[in-house]
C-alpha cells in the first residue's frame, strides 16, 4: 500500500514537473526495478514512511510561534507561571483553554526545601485556571476552573496538566491530581476528573482516579500524565504518558485507554504503551485514524506519528521546533467518524521563561500546516 502511495505521489510530482515544461529526473523508483537490492536506509524509506519527501507528506508541518496577550506574569519573577494548556474549544462564540496556573509567595524551590506554601516543581501547588479569546491572540483570564481539593481528596496537594472532554452536551477535565509533594520520589500521581454543564463551570470533581496506575512492575505503575481525550468512532480515546520508574530507566511513552462514559470505566489498551515515545502529546483525528505530534522525549521525539485505528503508529514525518504540550484547537475532537480533518493552530508552552531562580512558564501561540481543509503554502 505504502509503495503504491508513493508511485502514486511520484506520478503526481513528474506530472507537475512536466506541467512546469521542467525535464523530469531520470530515475526509477528502487521498487520499479524488482531485482534492485536496497541498503537497510533505502528499504525504510519507502515501507515506514507515509512518503519519501517531507513536502508531499500532508502529516508535514513547520510551526510559527506568536506572543499572546492578555496574561500578566509579575515582571517574570518567577512567582506565577502558566503551562500545560488543554486543547483549544470554541464555545458560543468564544475560543476556551484551560491550564496549570500557579501564584505562589516565591518561584519552585526543589522537594528538599518544599512546604505548605513553598513549590517544589514549576507544577506543583497548581490550580487549574481557564481563559477565553475572540480570536486565539488576546486572551482574558477568567480565574480558576478547578481548585486544589482539601486533604486527603485526590489532587490536594496539587492539580494539574489538564485536558477537556466534550461529550453529550456536558464538559469533562481530566487532569493530575498530586497527593504528594512532586520530586520527592517521583512526579508520580493518577488522573482524576471534574464535570460541569457549561465551559465556564461550576465544576464538579467526581474526586475519584479516573485512570488508575499500572500494577507491580507495569510500565505505568507510579504516574499517569498528561490526560489527552478524543471521541473516535464513538468511543472515548484517552492518551496519558508514563515513564516506568523514573530516573535511571526512564523511557517515557505514550498509553491508551478507552470507555464508553467519560469517568469510565477505562480500560487500557493490552499493548500500551501505543508510542514508544512522547512528553505531553498532542493527538487529533486524522483521515481515518489518529495522527500524533510525538514533541519532547524518547528515540521518535520531533516526529508525527499516524494510526490508522487509533493505537498502531508510525512515523509519518520528522520536523523540528515542536510545540511543548501543544493543545490545538480541534474542529472535531468529538466526534470523528474516521474522516478526520487536521488541525491549524493551538497554544502551547514555553518552560524556563524566565532567568535562573525565577523558573516559570509562559503560553503561546503555535500555527502549522496540519489540517486537510486549509492549506496555506507559506507555512512550508
Ligand atoms: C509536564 C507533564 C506533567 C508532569 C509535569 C507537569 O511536562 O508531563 O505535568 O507532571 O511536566
Amino acid at each position: 500500500m505504502k509503495k503504491l502511495i508513493a508511485l502514486a505521489l511520484l506520478a503526481a510530482t513528474t506530472q507537475s514537473l512536466q506541467a512546469q515544461d521542467v525535464k523530469p529526473f531520470p530515475f526509477k523508483l528502487p521498487m520499479e526495478k524488482p531485482d534492485q537490492k536496497l541498503s537497510t536506509a533505502m528499504e525504510r524509506l519507502y515501507t515506514d514512511y507515509m512518503s519519501p519527501t517531507p513536502q508531499t507528506n500532508e502529516l508535514y508541518t513547520e510551526f510559527k510561534y506568536t506572543r499572546l496577550k492578555g496574561f500578566d506574569y509579575n515582571n517574570g519573577d518567577g512567582t506565577i507561571s502558566r503551562r500545560d494548556p488543554s486543547k483549544v474549544i470554541f464555545v458560543d462564540g468564544k475560543y476556551y483553554v484551560w491550564y496549570t496556573y500557579r501564584h505562589t509567595p516565591v518561584p519552585p524551590q526543589g522537594a528538599a526545601k518544599a512546604n505548605d506554601t513553598i513549590p517544589s516543581t514549576d507544577w506543583d501547588l497548581s490550580e487549574i485556571w481557564y481563559a477565553t479569546s475572540d480570536d486565539g491572540f488576546t486572551w482574558e483570564e477568567q480565574g480558576v476552573a478547578i481548585p486544589r481539593p482539601p486533604k486527603p481528596q485526590v489532587g490536594w496537594r496539587s492539580v494539574s496538566t489538564s485536558d477537556i472532554l466534550v461529550f453529550k452536551g456536558k464538559y469533562y477535565l481530566y487532569y493530575q491530581g498530586f497527593m504528594e509533594i512532586s520530586g520527592k520520589r517521583g512526579d508520580d500521581c493518577p488522573v482524576t476528573a471534574s464535570y460541569a454543564d457549561s465551559p465556564n463551570g461550576p465544576w464538579t470533581p467526581c474526586n475519584e482516579i479516573i485512570i488508575p496506575n499500572g500494577g507491580n512492575d507495569s510500565w505505568d505503575q507510579f504516574s499517569i500524565h498528561d490526560p489527552y481525550p478524543l471521541v473516535y468512532k464513538d468511543k472515548i480515546y484517552l492518551y496519558y504518558k508514563s515513564d516506568y520508574n523514573g530516573q535511571p530507566n526512564l523511557i517515557r511513552s505514550t498509553g491508551l485507554a478507552t470507555a464508553d462514559n467519560p469517568l469510565g470505566p477505562f480500560t487500557k489498551y493490552p499493548l500500551n504503551p501505543v508510542i514508544n515515545s512522547g512528553h505531553e502529546t498532542t493527538l487529533f483525528p486524522f483521515k481515518e485514524g489518529i495522527a500524533a505530534l510525538v514533541i519532547k522525549d524518547g528515540n521518535e521525539h520531533n516526529t508525527i506519528q499516524y494510526a490508522s485505528d487509533g493505537a498502531n503508529f508510525n512515523i509519518a514525518a520528522i520536523t523540528s521546533l515542536m510545540p511543548i504540550a501543544g493543545g490545538p484547537y480541534v474542529p472535531d475532537a468529538y466526534n470523528s467518524e474516521g474522516n478526520g480533518r487536521g488541525i491549524t493552530w493551538g497554544i502551547s508552552h514555553f518552560t524556563n521563561a524566565g532567568s535562573k531562580g525565577k523558573q516559570h512558564s509562559i503560553l503561546g501561540r503555535f500555527d502549522c500546516d496540519l489540517s486537510l481543509d486549509v492549506h496555506d503554502p507559506h507555512m512550508k
